[in-house]
Formats: C-alpha cells, structure tokens, sequence
C-alpha cells in the first residue's frame, strides 16, 4: 500500500474507482495546467467510466467543446495563456444561454467566496477547493453526470412525444391537429414578406372501393405507400399533412402558382405509377397559390385548392385542376 507523494494520490483515485462498482459512461472536457492534478484526476474520471479530453489551455478546450459530445465540463480556474478559467465558463455560458446547459464544475486552489460567487453567477453548477478530495470528487461528479444525463433523456422523450403528437403513424405525414399549430406562422411569414405560399390537395380516386374490393388492411398499405411517396417528393422547407381520410395536404412555401401546377402534375403521373400493393390507383388535384402583392390566409388557400379538388372529380378524376 503506497504511502507518500504522487503514488499515494494515484493509489486513493484508484481506489475509488473500484469501490464505487457503478460504472457510468460520458464524456468530460478537462481543462488543467498542472500535469501532477491532471494525472490524477484522468485516473479518477477513467476510474468512473468517463472518457476525458484535456486541455492545458482553457481558449484550446473551448475551441474544442462539443455541446452533443460533452456531459461535463470541469476547468481549473488558474491556467496559463490569454483565457482564464472564469473567462471560458462566461464563453461556454454565452454560447448556450439557457436552452443547453452542460454542467459545468470549477476547481481551484484559490478559494475565495467573492470568486466562487462569481463562478456561480458566470453560470458554474459545482465547484471543488484543490487539494481534491477524491470522495467529494467523485461524487460531485457523479451527481452532475446523473442529473445532466437524465434531463437529457427527459428532453429525448419530451421530443418524441412531440413528434408523435403531430405525425399520423400510418403514412408518416404530419396529422391535421399538427396544421393548426403551425398554419399561422406559415401564412404570416409569407404575408409579411410576400413571398410565393402554394398548397396542393390531393384526393384519391374512388379510394372507397379499393376498400371495398381488397379490403381496409390493403387499403391502409395504399395510404402508407402514397404518403411515403409524397414525403420523398418534399423539399426541405415543405410541409405534408394527412388531412383527412384519403386527403392529403402540401404545403409549398417559397413556390409560384405555376411552380405548384407542375409539382402537382408531376405528383399525379408519381400517383398513377405508383401501384402499391399491385393496384392501379389515382388522384385528383387541386392547387391554390397566395396571389403576388395580397395577404391570405392558409385556411383560404386549401379552400381554394379543395374547390378546385371538386372540379377535378367532376371533369373525370385522374387531374390537375389549378
Ligand atoms: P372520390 O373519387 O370521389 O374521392 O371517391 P372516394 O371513394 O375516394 O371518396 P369517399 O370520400 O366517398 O371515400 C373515401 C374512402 O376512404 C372511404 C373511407 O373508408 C376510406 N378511408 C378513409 N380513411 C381510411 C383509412 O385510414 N384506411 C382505409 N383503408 N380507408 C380509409
Ligand atoms: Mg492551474
Ligand atoms: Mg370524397
Ligand atoms: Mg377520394
Ligand atoms: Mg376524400
């Protein structure tokens, strides 16, 4: 059993890491000036399971962070070059003011409370007087870890919910309650600039009685292969919404009448191609447009372009009506 010196400090981090058996697994940027401390606390991270990028310079661990990649931040406020530790926790701060917060813990020698108040202010989360206390250590760790890696989760989960609220899980669209929440910031945003707003609805042709001759399971499989159809013919900026039961929505920003006229023609051949489930099927189109110079709302536009939809079926189905 070590006794003195570097090999006593090496010996107690070890240790630690063994007599605390749960292992966790994360990341830590490590900004530390003295190669003795850096050692030590290297041995005591890997001890935890964590992985560690150190950095002697506090401007060269900024440089590196990585909000996705790092659980924790611990800097060593005394370091040499231009950035001081106090410097870089006000850097990472900004750079994430509230939304992102990767915990960050302190560490210094010099423990005064008018710097520590400074730290916490700064937006610190923890903060260690060196000498390190391994146990304290550790725990601190540990708890700024767990809390970060579970407020992770909880946004995860909170993201999915979300998705899932405003998708229709048959054919992967968005669902018609999703259109109410963002129906207004599309119209506004096109008004306020006037920039071109397109909508296209589309309505499958005698859908009832695919139902009727296949059954409602193939009919299913038909609605899922025409959504899926119409998502790889969106671009990144638009939005297709199962609007109703075989009626579906897009919603073109950026594009001209006669731009939405031809994506609707291609999207009727697309349709009258498709064959999912080895059925011949087609749909009717209709396409409304914000007119140059005037304000209009969405609900307008997908009146308008349900009107012409109605034309379509009228004149035979199997068109586009604009
Ligand atoms: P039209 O050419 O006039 O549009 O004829 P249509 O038969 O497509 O129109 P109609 O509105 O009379 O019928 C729509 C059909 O779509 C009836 C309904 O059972 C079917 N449908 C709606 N939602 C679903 C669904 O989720 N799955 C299946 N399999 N069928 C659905
Ligand atoms: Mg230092
Ligand atoms: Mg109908
Ligand atoms: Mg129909
Ligand atoms: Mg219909």
């Amino acid at each position: 059993c070590p006794k003195t010196g570097i090999e006593d400090l090496f010996y107690r981090a070890s240790r630690m890491a063994v007599h605390d058996n749960q292992v966790l697994s994360g990341r830590v940027l490590y900004v530390e000036d003295s190669k003795t401390v850096t050692k030590v606390m290297t041995r005591l991270l890997e001890g935890m399971g964590l992985e560690v990028d150190h950095y002697v310079s506090a401007a060269e661990a900024f440089n590196h962070f990585d909000v996705q990649r790092h659980d924790l931040v611990i800097s060593d406020i005394l370091v040499e070059g231009d950035m001081s530790g106090i410097a870089l926790v006000g850097e990472l701060r900004k750079q994430h003011p509230d939304k992102i917060r990767t915990p960050i813990l302190a560490m210094s020698g010099m423990d005064d409370a008018i710097r520590r108040v400074e730290l916490f202010r700064l937006g610190i989360n923890d903060f260690i007087t060196k000498p390190v206390i391994f146990e304290e250590a550790a725990s601190r760790i540990r708890n700024l870890i767990v809390q970060k890696q579970l407020f992770d989760q909880v946004q995860q989960q909170r993201i999915q919910l979300y998705e899932m609220a405003m998708t229709d899980p048959l054919t992967g669209l968005y669902n018609r309650n999703s259109l109410a929440e963002f129906a207004s910031k599309i119209s506004s945003a096109a008004n306020r600039h006037d920039m071109d707003l397109s909508v296209i609805v589309i309505d499958l042709d005698h859908f009832k009685e695919v139902n009727d001759s296949h059954g409602h399971l193939v009919g299913d499989q038909v609605l899922a292969s025409v959504g899926a159809s119409l998502l790889s013919a969106c671009r990144q900026e638009d939005f297709a919404v199962r609007f109703g039961g075989e009626e579906m929505l897009l919603i073109l920003p950026h594009c001209s009448l006669n731009d939405a006229a031809d994506r609707a023609e291609q999207l009727r051949e697309r349709i009258a191609r498709l064959k999912p489930a080895g059925i011949p099927i087609s749909a009717s189109l209709g396409v409304a447009a914000k007119p140059p110079g005037r304000a209009i709302e969405l609900q307008q536009l997908i009146r308008i372009a349900d009107q012409a939809v109605y034309e379509a079926k009228a004149s035979g189905r199997n068109q586009v009506v604009v």
